[in-house]
């Protein structure tokens, strides 16, 4: 980091103190009571020895597992699907299921046998072993270790958890991070092992690699080694810990009973499997996966209408604006200023016209006042969350003196989603959910309610240990659930900064206030793949950092990298300079026109990429391991990430580089700008002048790319053989009838056949269709048996069953 931007970063963070002096008195006294609260009423049970599980006394076969009971505990196993089991030790309170989206699985064959090693239950695909002191080995069907746990451990209320790791063992997960992909290389500031917190988490900014905990905390994880890989969550919401040392991995949560889930194979498979158990992502409307253009500090309906015209001037594609808490009245939820929005309804509906739509903010915080209404009706409602002693936890954000909504109240999250409903009639498209870890501004301390906050938890009770890292998802959920009832029919979009194990089935998310340098471009892809690992497949970065001036070239770099990215959007604080696609001028403004058009043109793919992850879980941003688990040379790679199967992406990610060294898997590929195929597992040095970065096409792609009418096929033949691959298409909103055109590639030496076949109900969406060869030079062509012309390798048709395309190799 240059000087210059370290003075800048000083002044700002200068500036935002001497704004935050106001809250000073209220933060003051806040961390105060909070800090009496807490010692008043938190549990004053003297510290406990640790203690087993014992011997093991009794096994009994269950109807989809076992129970066993050791001396001084439970062990619950039961299988949900024959390649995921449940595992709930015993005393400790059970969660409420608030990450459980599937409850009616269906009925699994397991055996219970003694074995050598203690008991054994086996079902088609996996065998569990439960050792007489309560160790847990899981296998494969191939009697492949796969995980080892040793008897846990607790005292008092913490859990503790080990599970010796294979020396080669890689760990990805734990929702959102900035420590690298592989969470096992991550070292503290002393070399050790890092230490990953569950307790979500506002960092204020993110002004160092590793820092955490950040927004997203999740207890899942992928465990990837030479015997095969595994996924395990733990169903346990409070304050935890994970470390992932030489040895083992240590798990610890300060309460709640030890519930965790285990699945076994390979990446796509455990993907599938968890977002059946947790939930999958709904299918986003179209427009979402478009460019969207943010800022705080855009306060006026005329600013935001002079930035749409200046997109339209630069002739550059935009599909959404975001409005930050500055277009509010005082910072308050669900309020847009109407002195400064005069004409809202009729802004909605202008830039609707020009396909812009408007996201706005809400923080969870409403303002403690008897001039707010919301504050009224919550009242009456008891809808906020108070201490044990039934006094409200009133607590400074940005309105001033606030109070909390208990989301984990039914009732309360009916009554939350009322308030959209004005703001859905005059035509917001979306919201955008911040500050809900939850955060609230403090003198010292954490900067959230207290631990002894008083929440519903579905009427079961419970405190704000158990309902911290649930709170943003269940404000999410509340949000989503409202766009369903009240636009029916249209599909919600949320994005969510803090959330939880399923928040994926109401919102997408972003990366959070990074800073505006290489390191922070460097780590996006780590996050992005690592909450595509634990379930979140939409997510993205505020291009160009939120917290400082990118560079020209820092921009541009970042703008490349967003392209291949679900969550498309430009965002930075208040205080720094103004940032679009034309600030620098030319020639970033062209390179960075280049690239968006580029993005329009890929939505029929990331759309389809979209539906796929609706239906599978899949993300559409893939680790290099994703489809060769088994070669450990793509473990560590965290530089490069598949976009679906079809495209490989290597950002840069360094100032001043114009080339970088690119790993090509298996396989073969094809350069997207040269066209150039090269054979896969090895590393090459690819170049990457500033206008463009190395990008990849797998061999036997055909990669769709629309343009206005026009859908354009592009055909990447393999060296010799057969391929697939699919187009989803719809309305791009709403739940009307949906078509999936699929496509054969077939090459035998220089004659390609493509044959396309379609289903669904919903009428072909163009009125053209090219296909254009790549690699090999296009010589005569039959669309269902009749010849057609040729130009520049291409040919127009219509939709058709079989193409037949004769070719010669290129020179
Ligand atoms: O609402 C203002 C910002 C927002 O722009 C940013 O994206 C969030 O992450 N918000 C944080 C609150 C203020 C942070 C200093």
């Amino acid at each position: 980091m240059g000087f210059l931007h370290k003075v800048m970063l000083r002044v700002q963070a200068l500036l935002r103190s001497l704004f935050f002096l106001q809250f000073l008195p209220a933060s003051f006294l806040y961390a105060f009571k909070r800090d009496r609260n807490e010692r008043r009423f938190a549990s004053s049970a003297a510290p406990a020895d640790p203690t087993a599980p014992g011997k093991l006394q009794k096994a009994a076969a269950t109807e989809r597992g076992a129970h066993f009971v050791f001396e001084q505990a439970t062990l619950d196993l039961e299988f949900l699907a024959a390649d995921l089991v449940c595992l709930t030790w015993q005393p400790g309170l059970l969660p409420v299921p608030y990450a459980i989206a599937r409850q009616d699985w269906e009925q699994v064959q397991t055996t219970l046998k003694p074995s050598e090693a203690g008991w054994m239950l086996t079902s088609e695909a996996l065998a569990v072993t439960v050792e007489p002191a309560g160790a847990v080995k899981l296998c494969d069907r191939n009697n492949n270790l796969l995980r080892q746990d040793d008897p846990p451990e607790w005292r008092g209320e913490t859990w503790t958890h080990r599970t010796p790791l294979p020396q080669e063992a890689h760990i990805y997960g734990l929702g959102e991070r900035i420590a690298g992909l592989n969470l096992r290389a991550a070292r503290n500031a002393q070399g050790q092992p890092k230490t990953f917190s569950l307790w979500n988490t506002d960092p204020a900014n993110i002004s160092e690699p590793g820092q955490d905990p950040l927004y997203i905390t999740m207890p899942v994880y992928l465990g990837l080694h030479h015997q095969g890989s595994y996924l395990t969550f733990y169903e346990n919401s409070f304050r935890g810990e994970m470390q992932f040392g030489e040895g083992d991995a240590i798990a610890n949560f300060s309460g709640g009973a030890l519930r965790y889930y285990l699945a076994a194979g390979d990446p796509p498979q455990l993907l599938e499997r968890f977002s059946e158990l947790t939930g999958r992502a709904p299918l986003p409307p179209r427009w979402a996966l478009g460019y969207h253009q943010s800022r705080w500090g855009y306060r006026t309906e005329a600013t935001v209408r002079a930035e749409v015209a200046l997109f339209q001037r630069h002739d550059l594609p935009i599909s959404a604006v975001h409005l930050d808490i500055d277009c509010q009245v005082g910072h308050r939820s669900f309020t847009l200023d109407p002195d400064r929005f005069p004409n809202l309804c009729q802004f909605t509906h202008e830039l609707r016209e020009a396909g812009v739509r408007l996201v706005a903010i809400n923080n969870p915080g409403i303002k403690h006042s008897r001039h707010s209404n919301l504050f009224l009706e919550g009242r009456v409602l008891n809808a906020f969350c108070t201490y044990p002693d039934g006094e409200l936890v009133v607590a400074p954000v940005w309105p001033g003196q606030t109070v909390f909504p208990d989301f984990t109240n039914p009732q309360v999250r009916t009554w939350w989603s009322y308030q959209f409903a004005y703001l859905l009639d005059v035509g917001i498209a979306g919201f955008w959910n911040d500050m809900n870890e939850p955060v609230t501004f403090v003198s010292w301390g954490e900067a959230t309610l207290p631990l002894v906050t008083q929440h519903s938890l579905e009427g079961r009770g419970g405190d704000h240990r158990e309902a911290h890292n649930l709170y943003g998802m269940l404000e999410s959920r509340a949000a989503y659930e409202s766009l369903c009832q009240h636009r029916p029919e249209r599909r919600p979009f949320i994005v969510s900064r803090s959330g939880w194990v399923g928040m994926q089935r109401y919102a997408w998310t972003w990366t959070g206030d990074t800073l505006s340098t290489w390191e922070a471009l460097r780590l996006t892809v780590g996050t992005v793949v690592g909450l595509g690992l634990s379930g979140v497949p939409f997510s993205g970065p505020d291009i160009g950092g939120f917290l400082g001036n990118p560079s020209a070239e820092l921009y541009v770099r970042w703008f490349q990298m967003a392209t291949f990215l679900a969550f498309y959007r430009t965002h930075c604080s208040i205080g720094v300079d103004p940032r679009a696609p034309w600030t620098y001028g030319e020639p970033t403004l062209s390179t960075i026109r280049y690239f968006l058009r580029l993005r329009y043109q890929l939505l029929p793919y990331l759309y389809t990429l979209a539906w796929e992850a609706a239906q599978t879980g899949h993300p559409p941003v893939r680790p290099l391991f994703w489809y060769h688990s088994d070669d450990p040379q793509l473990w560590g790679i965290e530089d490069q990430f598949y976009l679906g199967e079809a495209l490989l992406v290597c950002p840069v990610v360094q100032d001043g580089l114009r080339s970088r060294p690119v790993h090509l898997p298996q396989g073969h590929w094809y350069d997207f700008w040269s066209d150039t195929c090269w054979e896969g597992g090895k590393t090459l040095e690819i170049e990457a002048p500033l206008e463009r970065l190395p990008l990849l096409v797998k061999a036997g792609t055909v990669l769709p790319l629309e343009a206005e009418e026009t859908l354009t096929l592009h055909l990447y033949p393999l060296p010799q053989g057969e391929s697939q691959s699919q187009i989803y298409s719809d309305a791009g909103e709403g739940y009307s009838p949906s078509r999936l055109d699929h496509f054969c590639l077939s090459r035998q030496d220089n004659e390609l056949t493509l044959s396309w076949t379609a289903s669904g109900d919903y009428p072909w969406p163009y009125q053209k269709v090219r296909l254009q060869v790549h690699g090999l030079s296009l010589q005569k062509a039959w669309v269902d048996d009749q010849e057609v012309l040729l130009q520049d390798n291409q040919v127009e048709c219509l939709p058709f069953q079989q193409a037949r395309l004769v070719c010669a190799a290129q020179p």
